[in-house]
């Protein structure tokens, strides 16, 4: 055991493939490779019997799966985490479905998991936990005794006072933020939230250097942007070189890819499209908009109704602006594989990030990564993506106002290769100096450089 200790990151899904690809995937892949250390996440199997932990390889680090009972899956991810926490976090308090049922399978899985991990951890190992399955697990791993460095990164916003207000565990979520060390979020306006809560409405206060304490912990809460790898994302962009053989190249192209989520904002700018159509110059070229979006969740009620409305709205935006030859919005419910995926960006003149809620949204710096830089497309991205904070040199948009978003269209599609080029230089910058290697070295190195608090 080396004298810093093994990493050790628990996430709901871990990889299967022996060379995962996707950015965050490949980030903690590589800093386990670099470290050693072990990756503990759900199989992605549903099965009879819980059972314990299965090596799935076993190389430069340990990749340790355990399987989910049907009731877990229900209970645990569809229910608990999915259809409350999710749309709680992103601001729709209207659409949680909350069951106790499905709050003992939360509880469950997350104690039963932490059994798991005190199976396997050592006393210098330092956890890093993702994301909003996971919100009790060092509270958990803490009644068992286990006094080792816990880090936290919620990939999703972190939720307004009154949002936490409907939430059934709004006691008990302090307590489970304090059992860590070290709690990353996306933003700035994260941390705002966070620190504003904690002052407000719990026992929580505020000790030397930032830190907080509540009971006998202390803890930090600091925000680390999420980044890509932007290199590969170029190259990848460079050659797919995507030809779309009926889309002639004087023809526009506005792009969206997103999971197919209520909170991406789909309708929103699906109804700014046929705005800015009834609008548009009709002497320019036409543009067309293709829009990726694959189901995501559909065992989840609230995802039933999003894929309806949106195959309308495309067929009445299309019906009411297609010509013989021309079709304005091309919506794809296919999944495209990542390298199809960084061509259509590249080719894309305007690449629209429009969601109401979001934690990061990397698809804005994909983007950003897969121009070419001497003639790039423009980014229209909501103020509500976390990547606004960073991402200046986006056109600003606010989703529920679908008239300016038209506008922004009509202003990106105008704008002239010297606004585009200062843009992009500039939103560049950022993505590299805060990619993703920066991202997971600054959150370990943090979660390293806080005291280590002995139990009692
Ligand atoms: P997601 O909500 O899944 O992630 P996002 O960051 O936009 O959202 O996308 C993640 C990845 O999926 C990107 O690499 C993107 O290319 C890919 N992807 C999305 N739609 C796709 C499609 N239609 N076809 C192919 N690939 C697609 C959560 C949070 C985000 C946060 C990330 C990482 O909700 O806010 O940025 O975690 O922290």
């Amino acid at each position: 055991m080396s004298q810093q200790g093994r990493l050790i990151v628990v996430s709901n899904r871990i990889p299967t493939e022996a060379a995962p690809s996707g950015g965050l995937v490949v980030a903690l892949h590589e800093a386990l490779e670099s470290r050693g250390g072990i990756w503990i996440g759900s199989s992605g199997q549903v099965v009879d019997e819980p059972g314990g932990l299965k090596t799935l390889a076993d190389d430069k680090y340990t990749r340790l799966a355990f399987d989910l009972t049907k009731a877990e899956h229900e209970g645990f991810y569809l229910g608990y985490a999915n259809s409350v926490l999710w749309p709680l976090f992103h601001h729709r308090a209207d659409l949680i479905d909350v069951d106790q049922g499905d709050r003992d399978q939360y509880m469950g899985v997350n104690a039963r998991v932490a059994q798991l991990i005190a199976e396997v951890i050592e006393p210098n190992d330092v956890l890093w936990i993702h994301d909003y399955h996971f919100l009790p697990l060092a509270a958990e791993l803490r009644k068992l005794g286990l006094d080792n460095r816990m880090g936290y990164f919620l990939h999703i916003p972190f939720p307004n006072p009154s949002d936490i207000a409907a939430l059934p565990d709004r006691k008990q979520l302090p307590h489970w933020i304090a059992a860590y060390d070290l709690i990353g979020l996306q933003t700035q306006r994260d941390v705002s939230a966070c620190l504003e809560w904690l002052r407000g409405d719990t026992a929580a206060e505020f000790t030397l250097r930032g830190r907080m304490k509540l009971d006998t912990r202390h803890f930090e809460v600091r925000s680390f942007p999420i980044g890509i790898d932007v290199d590969a994302f170029r190259d990848a962009a460079e050659r797919a070189d995507i030809t779309i053989t009926d889309l002639p190249t004087n023809q526009k192209l506005i792009l969206g890819v997103d999971r197919l989520d209520y909170s991406k904002g789909l309708p929103n700018r699906f109804e700014a499209f046929g705005k800015y159509l009834s609008m548009r110059d009709k002497n320019l070229p036409h543009a067309t908009m293709i829009q990726v979006a694959p189901p995501s969740r559909e065992d989840v009620e609230a995802y039933k109704d999003i894929r309806v409305q949106l195959e309308s709205m495309a067929g009445s935006v299309n019906g009411e602006h297609a010509e013989l030859d021309w079709t304005p919005i091309r919506y794809l419910r296919r999944p495209l594989p990542r390298d199809v995926v960084a061509g259509l960006y590249r080719r894309a003149d305007v690449c629209l990030v429009t969601p109401l809620a979001d934690g990061m949204n990397l698809v804005a710096k994909e983007y950003v990564a897969a121009q070419d830089g001497a003639d790039p497309g423009v980014l229209i991205l909501s103020h509500f993506a976390g990547a606004a904070e960073q991402l200046d040199g986006a056109l600003m948009v606010n989703p529920y106002d679908t008239v300016s978003m038209a506008e922004a269209i009509d202003q990106a599609l105008k704008m002239d290769l010297h606004e585009r080029r200062a843009r992009w230089l500039s939103m560049m910058q950022v993505i590299r100096e805060t990619d993703i290697d920066w991202w997971t070295n600054s959150f370990l190195r943090s979660l390293q450089n806080q005291p280590q608090m002995r139990v009692a």
